[in-house]
C-alpha cells in the first residue's frame, strides 16, 4: 500500500459556535492563499447569504491550504444539530478530524455526536481547546471532560492517544502547551502533518465516492468527492453507479482540485485527493464514479433519519399569487423534490391531497432554512405546525427523544423546570458553577420541544441558551396538550388601523403594524385568554360631532411583537398555518371564516361524545 505524503485530509467538527469556521479563516489567511491586498473578511467559508445573516454554518464545505509543500484539504462542517446530516455526508472524505471544544462551554451534546461519528469512521483525532483567550476559560476542566468523552467513545485504543492544542482561532494562534505565548497557527499545521495519516492510495482503475454536488450555469452539475483508487483526467470515460446498482456511462469534462476559495483546473488528479469533476449529469450524492473497467460501488453514505415533519402546501390564502413568482403545485413539487439531491437528511412525500407535500427534516431549523431559502427564490406556499415523527418498532409506537442542554441563571430554574415538566422532560443533570450560572440537562421527547424555543427565550428574558441533539427513540410518552393561549383573529379583510389594533391590544398582544393588509381568518395576535377571538382590526373610530376631552388624544399602540419565520412556525397550533411569500410571513387559521370554525368545533365536539 502506498501513501501520498503530499496530502492530508481533515474535517473540522464541534458543537455549534465553538469556532470551526473562525479556525478555517486563520488557516486560510496564514497559509497565504490570498493576495496581500485581497479583502476576505471573517467567516470566509460561510458564503451563503443565510449563513452570513445567522452567523452559523449550514452546509459542509471544502477548501484547502498549502503548508510546507503539503496540501491540507479541509472540510468545515456545521455544528448545529439540525444539520448533522451535513457532517455525516462528508466525514468519509477525511483521514483525521480536528475536534474543537470551547474553553468555557466544554464538550456539549453535539460534541459527543460528531466525535462518535469520527471514531466510528476511524479518523485520527486532534483536540483543539479553542477560545483560550476568553476571560473565564476553564481549560483544565474542559480538557478533563473531553478526555472522559474519548474514554466513552473510542473504539480502538490508539484513538485515546490524541494530541491536544490550545487555540484562539479569533487571534489566529495555537500552542502545544498551556502557558506558552501563541504567535501563529503553525503548531496546528505541524500537528496535522505529523499526526494525521497521509491518504492511502490504491492503484488500479479510477474510483471516487460523490459526497457533494454543486451547479454551475456553464459547466452543469459538479460532483465532489474523494478519489479512493486510480487517477482521473479530462475526457476519461467513466460510469456512475447509482443506489440501485444501475450503471450510466459518461465522459469527464473537467477536473478541479481545491486551493483556498478557488477551484484549480488540473490535467490529472490522483487517489487520496478531493476533487470536483464535471460532465456527469445524473449523478447523486452517495453514488460512485468509476472507470468502466472496474465499476464497483463504494459503500453508500449513511444518513440519520428525520425527526420532524410538516406539510408544505400551495398557498390558499385570499392573497395567494400576489407576491410570489412560483405559486403552482407543479412548481412547488419540483422545487421540493429537487432539494433532495443535495439535502440528504430531508425527505419529501406526496400526500392524499395533490396540493400538499409532507416534508421531513432533522429539526425545526432544518425545515425553517429550507422555507426561508425557497421564499427568497420567489416561492409562495403555506406550511403547517411541525410534528415529531413517530414510528412503530416491533409493534410498539416509539418517538424521537432529544438531549436538551440549558445554560441559565439560578432565578429561572423554577419556571424552566415547570415549563419542561409539562413537556414530558426529565432532568438528568444539573451543575452549578458556584455563582448563579446553572447548566441543566434534560431528556425530552422531540414533540415537547416544538414551540419551546420562543417561550423559553421569553421566560428567561433572552438570557439563557438552549441546545438540543438527537438521543434516540423511546416508547411513546403520550400526548402533550397545547398550553398556548388563543389567537386574535382578523374578522374582515382590509387595512389594519390604529383604532382597531388598539381594541385588539385590549385583549392581548398584537403581531402587526397599522397599515398591514389583513384578511378574514388571519392571526394578528395572541389572546390573553385560552380561546380564539375574532376582532375587526380595520375598524375606524366612529366620527361624531361631539368633541370629548379625550377623543383627540392620539392612540399610542404598544409596538407589535414581530415574529420571525422560526418563531411563526414555533407559534402555530394544528388548526393554523404559516403563509410564506417573498414579501410576508402571515399566520392564519386553516378555516378562514368564523362560521367554518364554529361549525368545525361543534362537529368535533359531537364526534368526541
Ligand atoms: N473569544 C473568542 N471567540 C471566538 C474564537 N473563535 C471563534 N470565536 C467566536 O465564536 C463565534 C462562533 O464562531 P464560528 O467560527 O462561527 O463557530 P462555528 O463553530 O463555525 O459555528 P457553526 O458553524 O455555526 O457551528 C464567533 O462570534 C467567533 O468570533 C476564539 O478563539 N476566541
Ligand atoms: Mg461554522
Amino acid at each position: 500500500m502506498n501513501y501520498r505524503s503530499d496530502i492530508r485530509n481533515i474535517v473540522i467538527i464541534a458543537h455549534v459556535d465553538h469556532g470551526k469556521t473562525t479556525l478555517v479563516d486563520a488557516m486560510l489567511k496564514q497559509s497565504k492563499v490570498f493576495r496581500n491586498n485581497q479583502m476576505v473578511g471573517e467567516l470566509i467559508m460561510d458564503q451563503n447569504a443565510l449563513e452570513r445573516e445567522k452567523g452559523i454554518t449550514i452546509m459542509a464545505k471544502n477548501t484547502a491550504v498549502l503548508y510546507q509543500g503539503v496540501k491540507i484539504n479541509i472540510i468545515d462542517t456545521p455544528g448545529h444539530a439540525d444539520f448533522s446530516g451535513e457532517v455525516e455526508r462528508v466525514v468519509s472524505m477525511a483521514d483525521g478530524c480536528l475536534l474543537l471544544v470551547d474553553s468555557i462551554e466544554g464538550p456539549m451534546p453535539q460534541t459527543k455526536f460528531v466525535l462518535r461519528l469520527a471514531m466510528e469512521m476511524g479518523l485520527k483525532p486532534i483536540v483543539v481547546i479553542n477560545k483560550v483567550d476568553r476571560r473565564n476559560s476553564r481549560i483544565a476542566e474542559v480538557l478533563k471532560l473531553t478526555e472522559d468523552l474519548f474514554l466513552e467513545l473510542a473504539i480502538s485504543a490508539d484513538q485515546l492517544d490524541f494530541p491536544v492544542l490550545y487555540a484562539s482561532a479569533r487571534e489566529g494562534t495555537t500552542v502545544a502547551e498551556l502557558g506558552m505565548k501563541g504567535k501563529d497557527i503553525a503548531p496546528l499545521f505541524e500537528c496535522i502533518l505529523e499526526k494525521v495519516p497521509p491518504p492511502k492510495i490504491e492503484s488500479g482503475p479510477f474510483q471516487m465516492l460523490v459526497s457533494n454536488l454543486d451547479y454551475d450555469s456553464h459547466k452543469g452539475k459538479i460532483a465532489i468527492g474523494r478519489i479512493w483508487r486510480g487517477k482521473v483526467a479530462p475526457h476519461d470515460p467513466v460510469v456512475s453507479v447509482g443506489a440501485d446498482g444501475s450503471v450510466t456511462h459518461y465522459e469527464i469534462s473537467e477536473v478541479f482540485t481545491y486551493l483556498g476559495l478557488k477551484h484549480l483546473k488540473v490535467e490529472e488528479a490522483e487517489a487520496g485527493d478531493i476533487v470536483a469533476v464535471t460532465g456527469i449529469d445524473k449523478v447523486n450524492i452517495g453514488d460512485t464514479i468509476a472507470s468502466p473497467e472496474q465499476p464497483e460501488a463504494l459503500p453508500r453514505i449513511e444518513i440519520g433519519e428525520p425527526t420532524v415533519e410538516m406539510t408544505f402546501g400551495v398557498n390558499t390564502s385570499p392573497f395567494a399569487g400576489r407576491e410570489g413568482s412560483f405559486c403552482t403545485t407543479r412548481q412547488l413539487r419540483t422545487r421540493l423534490y429537487r432539494e433532495l439531491e443535495t439535502n440528504l437528511s430531508l425527505r419529501v412525500q406526496d400526500t392524499d391531497s395533490p396540493d400538499t407535500f409532507l416534508v421531513k427534516g432533522r429539526g425545526e431549523l432544518h425545515l425553517a432554512i429550507l422555507i426561508e431559502t425557497m421564499r427568497r427564490e420567489g416561492y409562495e406556499f403555506e406550511v403547517s405546525k411541525p410534528e415529531a415523527i413517530t414510528k412503530v418498532v416491533d409493534g410498539n409506537l416509539v418517538e424521537p427523544v432529544e438531549v436538551l442542554t440549558i445554560d441559565t441563571k439560578d432565578e429561572y430554574l423554577g419556571v424552566l423546570t415547570e415549563m419542561l415538566s409539562k413537556r414530558q422532560a426529565r432532568l438528568t443533570d444539573m451543575r452549578n458553577d458556584g455563582h448563579d450560572d446553572v447548566r441543566l440537562v434534560f431528556h425530552v421527547p422531540t414533540k415537547g420541544l416544538i414551540g419551546f424555543r420562543t417561550v423559553f427565550s421569553t421566560a428567561t428574558h433572552g438570557e439563557s441558551i438552549m441546545n438540543t441533539t438527537f438521543l434516540g427513540y423511546e416508547p411513546y410518552h403520550g400526548d402533550i396538550i397545547s398550553t398556548r393561549n388563543g389567537a386574535l383573529v382578523a374578522s374582515e379583510q382590509g387595512i389594519a388601523v390604529t383604532y382597531g389594533l388598539n381594541n385588539a391590544q385590549g385583549r392581548g398582544c398584537t403581531f402587526i403594524e397599522p397599515g398591514t393588509l389583513v384578511y378574514e381568518g388571519m392571526v394578528i395576535g395572541l389572546n390573553s385568554q385560552p380561546k380564539d377571538i375574532a376582532i375587526n382590526v380595520c375598524k375606524e373610530k366612529k366620527k361624531t360631532n361631539v368633541r370629548s376631552s379625550t377623543s383627540d388624544i392620539a392612540i399610542k399602540l404598544t409596538p407589535p411583537m414581530q415574529l420571525s419565520l422560526e418563531q411563526a412556525i414555533d407559534f402555530i397550533n394544528d388548526d393554523e398555518l404559516v403563509e410564506v411569500t417573498p414579501g410576508n410571513i402571515r399566520l392564519r387559521k386553516r378555516l378562514l371564516t368564523q362560521a367554518q370554525r364554529s361549525k368545525d368545533r361543534s362537529s368535533s365536539r359531537r364526534s368526541v361524545k
